[in-house]
């Protein structure tokens, strides 16, 4: 059986990481446009730099949480075929044990030269005055991350897994930003029988076949313990 699984920021809040959504309508503060934009790290990068430096050195203090470790245990014991796809910036999933993590809105640990396209790990601060290793440019880095407005990664490759999957799980995600919100959609037209797991019930809830209320560090264990068991 063939199961593909989204995750987003809820699977990553009780490793200390904050969803995106705050009820003031901020991101930890910030307008989105300000620092989730093309057209924001234009006109500030600094202020965009000081944003993603902050969320970098607080992800390097965090550790995996029982929902990515039960993740990472099924990859190792499903029999058939599992994708796992992730909305988050985090490598909180590698670190669990998870192979082949596809990161459809980037990698915070990494940075990107806008100017020769060369990515490279990133651990330390970004900021104007950063150099690009690969071409020697200066203030052409920016955070290896998709904001409003950009591509995601790897669209072609995961609507080919969606398409061929069984069962499509959405853990920890709002359904507010698309495309990912457009998944189930697409999952429940190719066939899949659809699972959402979240702490409270969203926008796209209508669309599950099933739900799985509760906070994730117990409900995917408990999850993984019945799909194994099955
Ligand atoms: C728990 C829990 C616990 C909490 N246990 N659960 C109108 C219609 C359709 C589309 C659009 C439109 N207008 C514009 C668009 C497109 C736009 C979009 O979707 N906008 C919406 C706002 C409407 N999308 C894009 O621009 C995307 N690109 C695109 O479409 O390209 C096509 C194209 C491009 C160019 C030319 C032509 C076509 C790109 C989207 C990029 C999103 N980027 C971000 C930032 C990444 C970098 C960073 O992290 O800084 O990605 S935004 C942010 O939202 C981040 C997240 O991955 C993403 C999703 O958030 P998520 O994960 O769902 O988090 P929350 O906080 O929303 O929800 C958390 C959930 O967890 C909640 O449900 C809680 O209940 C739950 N929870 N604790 C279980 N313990």
């Amino acid at each position: 059986m063939n199961l593909v699984i989204l995750t987003g920021a809820g699977i990553s809040a009780e490793s200390g990481i904050p969803v995106f959504r705050g009820s003031d309508g901020l991101w930890e503060g910030h307008r989105v446009e300000d620092v989730a934009t093309p057209d924001g790290f234009r006109r500030d990068a600094e202020t965009v730099h000081h944003f993603y430096n902050l969320r970098r050195s607080r992800l390097l203090e965090v550790t995996p949480n029982p929902a990515h470790l039960a993740l990472a245990h099924l990859a190792r014991h499903w029999p058939g075929r599992l994708t796992l796809i992730t909305q988050n910036i985090d490598d909180l999933h590698e670190r669990a044990g998870s192979p082949d993590v596809i990161h459809m809105h980037g990698e915070l640990l990494k940075s990107r030269c806008t100017h020769c396209g060369a990515v490279a790990p990133c651990t330390t601060d970004l900021s104007r005055a950063s150099l690009c290793h690969a071409c020697g440019g200066i203030d052409v880095l920016r955070p290896h991350v998709v904001w409003f407005g950009e591509m995601p990664f790897q669209l072609g490759l995961i609507e080919r897994e969606i398409q061929q999957a069984h069962l499509f799980a959405a853990i920890g995600t709002s359904g507010r930003v698309y495309p990912a919100a457009g998944f189930v959609s697409l999952a429940r037209s190719c066939g899949a029988r659809t699972l959402e797991i979240n702490l409270d019930s969203t926008r796209s809830s209508p669309d599950f076949d099933e739900i799985l209320s509760g906070p994730a560090s117990e409900t995917v264990p408990h999850w993984v313990r019945e799909l194994l068991d099955s």
